[in-house]
């Protein structure tokens, strides 16, 4: 038996889980949550900023908890970072990607490199929060010394050893997903210092030791764990990584760059074992959070209870900007439908099934947009993540698709974190096929077929 702590920090909260693996005939991994902690932000100064040493924290903490381990991975959320001065100290608390403070550079931005180029060099769909627009927004990158992506801040103060791990680099908009490199243009156009970066490193290498214990840079976007631990055992699947976002698309061998797939504003992120990420991310679950944050409900069986005795009546673009910052988010569903001249939702029921449907139909068009944009076939849709639990999201999102829905693992991102892990230290071997055999025969689905309408 080989254990692993994977340390999995997400929007709302972080985790330190730990993955037995047993070897042999019976082998599996069994996950224990030894630890969470909340994640909430603090706006000081008018600024939205992570309350990073409270999450280092509830990583030591977590740590602690695990007792010993053979080996530590850690994954977070993309696209924000840490500044360190000369003597390695951080500048500043690390500002969250829903802060505004993007929307004022972003014309900058393209002013110098078009947006055609920076996706044809970058292949990252346009979102305000991308590392590109929040470095060009930021005066203290110019007294800083060093940058750290979330993970690699961790990883940083857990070894001492700086490095910058791959998948997550790719949501900077500044990396060419073609050679798996820095984009010296994109950096030397927008002005930015890629000597900030700490060397890259692939998921798998070892990031350093913590008491001992070897730390490996896994797929430290979560998202690129969560797409390890889709349990798929055809090539053409589709994934929907679901939590506070949706993260909806397909693996690739290659990126695709063409201007039909920046006008589709698709993403291109790198994958483990040089996948490429084919998706687009749809605002998710964050629209269901933020209405029960304004409506003081944080019982979220009662509203799906209520929402699944309701029929279809409102849809929204679930893809539309405006849900992305924090603020009155029933006042904003309740704009769009009326704009669109359709019912405007009265309950929370009303509203939590607007939301439902309008995320069904996301994904039915992302899904559609994906596989024309890449040539690719697509036979079934794996759900995993928090809303992989959420039945009726997966019914609507099988009907609406006409596809089976295979619902699960919830934990797929600790649990592709922990696989990846588990190979570097030897403990399992085989491309990403055969971890996924792995999941697919040991963990519990949930398939939902499509009704015909
Ligand atoms: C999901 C995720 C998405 C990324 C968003 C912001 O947790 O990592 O992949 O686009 O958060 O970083």
């Amino acid at each position: 038996m080989t254990t692993f702590a994977a340390v999995d920090l997400g929007a709302s909260s972080g985790r330190v889980m730990v993955g037995e693996l047993s070897a042999g005939l019976s082998r599996g991994v069994a996950l224990t949550e030894v630890h969470r902690f909340d994640n909430r932000p603090v706006r000081t100064d008018g600024t939205l900023c992570w309350d990073i040493l409270a999450l280092y924290q509830g990583v030591l903490d977590g740590l602690r908890k695990a007792g010993p381990v053979d080996a530590i991975g850690i994954d977070t959320w993309g696209v924000d970072y840490g500044l360190l001065g000369a003597d390695g100290a951080l500048l500043s608390n690390p500002v969250h990607y829903r802060d505004a403070r993007t929307e004022p550079v972003i014309d900058e931005v393209f002013a110098k490199i078009p947006p055609e180029k920076l996706y044809a060099e970058t292949g990252i769909q346009f979102l305000p929060i991308n590392t590109v627009f929040q470095l060009a927004a930021d005066t203290r990158a110019r007294r800083a010394e060093r940058l750290l992506m979330m993970p690699d801040l961790i990883s940083y103060w857990l070894t001492g050893v700086a490095g910058t791990e791959l998948t997550n680099a790719s949501t900077t908009a500044l990396l060419d997903p073609r050679t798996g490199r820095w984009s010296a243009e994109v950096a030397r156009r927008v002005g930015i210092d890629l000597d900030l970066f700490p060397p890259l490193r692939k998921p798998g290498e070892e990031a350093g030791t913590h008491a001992g214990v070897p730390v490996y840079a896994v797929g430290s976007h979560d998202t690129a764990s969560a797409v390890v631990g889709v349990p798929a055992t055809t090539e053409n699947f589709a994934y929907i990584s679901s939590g506070t976002w949706s993260l909806v698309g397909l693996e690739l061998p290659e990126p695709v760059l063409s201007e039909a797939s920046r006008e589709a504003n698709f993403t291109n992120e790198v994958g483990v074992d040089g996948t490429i990420r084919f998706l687009r991310n749809v605002m998710g679950l964050w629209l269901l959070q933020e209405c029960q944050r304004a409506w003081e409900i944080p019982d979220t069986r009662r509203l799906l209870d209520e929402a699944a005795a309701l029929p279809r009546r409102a849809i929204i673009d679930a893809g539309d900007p405006r849900f992305l910052p924090p603020g009155d988010m029933p006042a904003r569903l309740a704009a769009a439908c009326a704009e669109t001249g359709q019912p405007v939702p009265g309950t929370p029921g009303e509203f939590t099934r607007c939301v439902l449907d309008s995320l069904a139909d996301a994904y039915r068009r992302t899904i559609d947009d994906a596989a024309r944009l890449s040539g690719r076939r697509v036979e079934e849709i794996h759900v995993v993540g928090g809303g992989a639990r959420n039945e009726l999201l997966c019914r609507l999102t099988a009907d609406a698709c006409g596809l089976p829905v295979i619902a699960g693992p919830v934990e797929a991102t600790a649990l592709g974190n922990v696989l990846v892990q588990a190979r570097a230290h030897g403990a399992l071997s085989g491309g990403l096929g055969s971890l996924r055999d792995l999941l697919a025969h040991t963990q519990r689905l949930t398939v939902y077929r499509p009704q015909s309408p």
